[in-house]
């Protein structure tokens, strides 16, 4: 049964037991979405600090065909290290992965099944995937956005990439009934910005008041998962012209190289980091980890 799959760290395992905040965390940002040595530590940063804002970590990923919800800093160092060489793993790839016995680097969707099997309700990452750029003609939209439809799991992320086509994830996700939540913003964040041109769909200005949403969702039985939309701290986010230059070079280059599929995103990742120097890097972390505070919070909340 689902027992002989699944391997829950043991202090991850013991406080879902005692009903303990616990926060989940994804594993193809380490693998896809940043240069080792830069994605373990962060990866190990992001734990971190999730612990010290009073929750448990569990960073989730398929290890020689277990679904570990939960890794060491040993296996976070494993897997970061192997980068690109671990298969990037979502819903459908699953059951593959497993069966071979092999190593699988979770995206949001795959992430979200694996923190719902061990029953976290809490995930912090940096952004999610989405509908793309020119989907009315390639039919790119993640699979990300079908899980958030199905899974209870709440996402908090940095809003979307401008690789994406905002509007149309947006829409996307309406269709589908999936909330989406600005904190302390009335815009969908850009991920690398702070604003974007397009709404989200409640604002709300305390993990208090997220939890509450969600506590009132789930007792419903209003199934699905809900995306939480950090902004970037003002700080450290990247000038808004520049980055849309960059990401429209990016996107040019795929379609010359004709790459298409599950290889798009990381892709465009690659090329948006080279061409900013790093820049998009360095925020990419301060993301991160803002979220990750976020996610402790509102998994404290909920956990009340
Ligand atoms: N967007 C980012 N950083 C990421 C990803 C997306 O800004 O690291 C990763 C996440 O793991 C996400 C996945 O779930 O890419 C989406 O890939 P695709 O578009 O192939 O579904
Ligand atoms: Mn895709």
């Amino acid at each position: 049964m689902l027992a002989q799959y699944l391997d829950i760290k043991p202090e991850v395992a013991a406080a879902l037991t005692a009903g303990e905040p616990v926060v989940a965390l994804e594993s193809t940002i380490i693998t896809h979405g940043m240069p080792y040595p830069p994605n373990v530590e962060t990866a190990l940063r992001v734990e971190q600090i999730i612990r010290d804002h009073g929750a448990i970590p569990a960073t989730i990923a398929i290890l020689k065909g277990k679904l570990k919800v939960g890794m060491t800093p040993l296996e976070v160092e494993y897997l970061g290290k192997a980068g690109l060489d671990v298969i990037k793993t979502s819903r459908r790839d699953i059951p593959f992965i497993v069966a071979k016995q092999a190593d699988g680097a979770t995206t949001v969707a795959s992430t979200m099944i694996l923190a719902s099997m061990a029953g976290i309700k809490v995930f912090a990452t940096g952004g999610i995937g989405g509908v793309h750029r020119d989907a009315q003609q390639t039919f790119d939209i993640s699979a990300d956005l079908q899980e958030l439809a199905n899974t209870d799991v709440a996402v908090v992320c940095a809003g979307a990439k401008s690789i994406l086509d905002i509007g149309l994830t947006l829409e996307y996700l309406e269709t589908q009934g999936v909330p989406v939540i600005g904190y302390q913003t009335d815009t969908l964040p850009a991920f690398y910005t702070r604003e974007s041109d397009f709404s989200v769909d409640y604002r709300l200005d305390s993990a208090e008041q997220i939890a509450a949403a969600l506590t009132a969702k789930w007792q419903m039985g209003l199934k699905g998962g809900v995306v939480i939309a950090n902004p970037i701290p003002a700080m450290h986010q990247l000038d808004r012209g520049m980055i849309d230059d960059v990401i429209v070079d990016a996107l040019a280059q795929m379609k010359q190289q004709g790459i298409s599929g599950k290889a798009s995103t990381p892709f465009l990742l690659t090329k948006v980091a080279e061409k900013t120097h790093g820049k998009s890097l360095k925020a990419n972390i301060e993301l991160v980890l803002n979220n990750a505070k976020l996610a402790a919070e509102i998994a404290i909340e909920y956990a009340k």
